[in-house]
């Protein structure tokens, strides 16, 4: 059976394009795989969290990987920092990669430039993730296409590696959806959906409640033309609208395109309310049933320790081609 790793960061309330662009996937991808997925709380820590904020947010994305279908007795879920071994593969990674390439990852360029001076860890990031996925000899990796350059970087460390040293990684293959693989903002379609956006209403959380729901969609940024069509490149508001529509409740575009032909924006965005509204109901009811629950931790205990079984493998044999330790 292929081996799936993905993370998401404990940086905030998961928002619907987390959910639509990996999530979604990471649920649909455990019938059939032997799927791993992490809280990634070692990479939110490249930019400053507050303590007691990122151990409460641990355990919302925790409950929330259940709340959405993630299963423990198919899935093994964790907490990054729970296994060391991710710190430890991403030095000798590190050792293995070039400043060059890291200098040329657009998220750190976007992350770096609102700052006067950049944390190390914030330009090496991209090797954490390179760890997370090789520690596991992950196959298939399902994110959203914004980690398409990460994946990449992933990729080319594993090949070096294996070079160099002789088989030792497996090499993965990013898995990107063709629909919500990029879900936008709603107060400015040109830029991703994100939880760190100073605007709340720039996105939807997955625990928002109907209100919070129905503001942001009904100010949701458009255009001036009316028509409901799909044209991401003239129409990138309504287009975002209508994606979002489409998987969340299974109707191709096209469809949505023609059901709501001659009608303006408004009906549109009515009907959106409710098919997002009807979606979050049930996992901020499962959310709400396990978020402080001992089985949460319980769940994320167990999860770390089939990890590390798994981590401890790999970083032997790695440790054993590099010719390090005893
Ligand atoms: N807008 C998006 N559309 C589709 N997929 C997305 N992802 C993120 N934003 C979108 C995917 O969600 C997974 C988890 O993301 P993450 O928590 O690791 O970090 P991120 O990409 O940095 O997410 P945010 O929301 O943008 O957080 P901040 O604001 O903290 O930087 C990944 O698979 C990602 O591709």
């Amino acid at each position: 059976m292929s081996r799936v790793f993905s993370g998401v960061q404990p940086t905030g309330n998961i928002h619907i394009g987390n959910y639509l662009g990996a999530l979604k996937q990471f649920v649909e991808l455990q019938n059939d795989h032997d799927c791993i997925y992490c809280i990634v709380d070692m990479h939110s820590i490249t930019v400053p969290q507050d303590p007691k904020e990122l151990k409460k947010h641990i355990l919302d994305v925790a409950a929330l990987y259940l709340a959405v279908g993630l299963d423990p007795e198919k899935s093994i879920v964790f907490v990054q920092s729970d296994v060391s071994g991710h710190a430890e593969l991403a030095w000798i990674l590190m050792c293995n990669s070039y400043t060059g390439e890291l200098s040329r990852m657009t998220q750190f360029k976007q992350k770096s430039k609102e700052r006067e001076s950049a944390p190390a860890g914030l330009f090496t990031y991209p090797i954490l993730m390179a760890a997370d996925i090789l520690l596991y000899d992950t196959n298939i990796v399902p994110v959203g296409n914004d980690q398409k350059q990460h994946i990449e970087l992933t990729r080319d460390i594993a090949i070096r590696v294996n070079n160099t040293y002789g088989e030792t990684f497996v090499v993965p293959d990013g898995r990107f959806l063709k629909e919500g693989a990029r879900i936008m903002a709603l107060d400015d379609p040109l830029s991703k959906m994100s939880k760190s956006a100073p605007n709340a209403f720039s996105r939807i959380s997955l625990l928002d409640d109907a209100a919070k729901v129905k503001k942001s969609i009904m100010r949701a940024t458009t255009d001036s033309e009316g028509s409901v069509r799909f044209d991401p490149e003239n129409k990138p508001g309504v287009s975002n609208l209508l994606t979002i529509y489409s998987v969340f409740s299974g109707i191709a575009i096209a469809d949505l395109e023609k059901q709501y032909d001659g009608q303006g924006y408004g009906a549109l965005k009515k009907d959106l309310v409710e098919v997002v509204q009807q979606n979050l109901e049930p996992i901020q009811k499962r959310y709400n049933e396990i978020r402080n629950s001992q089985e949460l931790v319980n769940i994320l205990r167990d999860g770390a320790e089939r990890a590390e079984i798994i981590a401890e493998k790999t970083l032997a044999r790695v440790k054993d081609r590099f010719g390090l330790g005893l």
